[in-house]
């Protein structure tokens, strides 16, 4: 087994992170238990985020720590795993207050795809990366379009629980800024000319430390602050 060096900053960040997400994933479990019923769900859902990046990311260390490559088939298990459950989480806050449609949430998850299936296929070689770069962005986009100003957007508007409505746009927060980290990694990793392996980790690494646990966070809060209320 190589060992991890201490020079290796990205091999530092996943370690960090990997601790992080198992720690995260059992406070959600556990606040889980005092929400009211109908945010406990979501609340496990966050846990459920970070207990998959947890196991993934033990794993991309030993990958990164081995062979120096970037962990890329690994990070995209994990995000098409967890990117829907954050998607069904916009659709359980929703749901919680009566406002969901089933096409909100279809919607999202075609977003989630496309934009997916370009960086995949963008960061392995399969296709060129400036092409997987405008597909993945298209995806992402889309989802924005329907956070925003789309369905899902409306039913929020009409709902009149304050915490569902704070929750939805600390979400909405983090799907535009949080996640434009992503492709700021993707476009330093891989469109600068040659490839930075290092780059993208530590980039990816700090995306996913603030995307999976602020967002539970964010999810736990409101939930707190409801079951306070009730
Ligand atoms: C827990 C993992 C999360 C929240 C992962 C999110 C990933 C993205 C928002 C990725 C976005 C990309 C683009 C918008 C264009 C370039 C390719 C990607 C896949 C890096």
């Amino acid at each position: 087994m190589v060992m991890l060096d201490p020079n290796d900053f990205v091999g530092v960040t996943f370690w960090i992170i990997s601790v992080a997400m198992v720690a995260s994933t059992a406070f959600f479990f556990v606040e889980a238990g005092n929400m009211t019923s109908h945010w406990r769900t979501s609340v496990i859902v966050a846990g459920l985020v970070t207990l998959i990046a947890a196991v993934h990311y033990y794993y991309m260390r030993a990958v990164w720590v081995d062979s120096g490559d970037s962990p890329t088939v690994l990070r995209y298990i994990d995000w098409l795993l967890t990117v829907p459950l954050q998607m069904i989480e916009f659709y359980l806050i929703l749901a919680a207050v009566g406002a969901a449609t089933s096409g909100i949430f279809w919607r999202l998850l075609i977003g989630t795809l496309v934009m997916l299936i370009g960086g995949f296929m963008g960061e392995a070689g399969m296709i060129n990366s400036t092409v997987g770069f405008v597909v993945g962005m298209a995806g992402w986009i889309y989802i924005l379009y329907e956070v925003f100003a789309g369905e899902a957007a409306q039913a929020n508007t009409s709902s009149n629980s304050e915490a569902q409505k704070s929750a939805f746009n600390a979400m909405k927060w983090i799907v535009s800024v949080g996640w434009s980290i992503y492709p700021i990694g993707y476009f330093l990793g891989y469109l600068g000319g040659g490839t930075d392996v290092a780059t993208v980790n530590a980039v990816y690494n700090l995306a996913d430390f603030i995307n999976k646990i602020a967002f539970g966070l964010v999810i736990w809060a409101a939930a707190a602050s409801d079951t306070k209320k009730a």
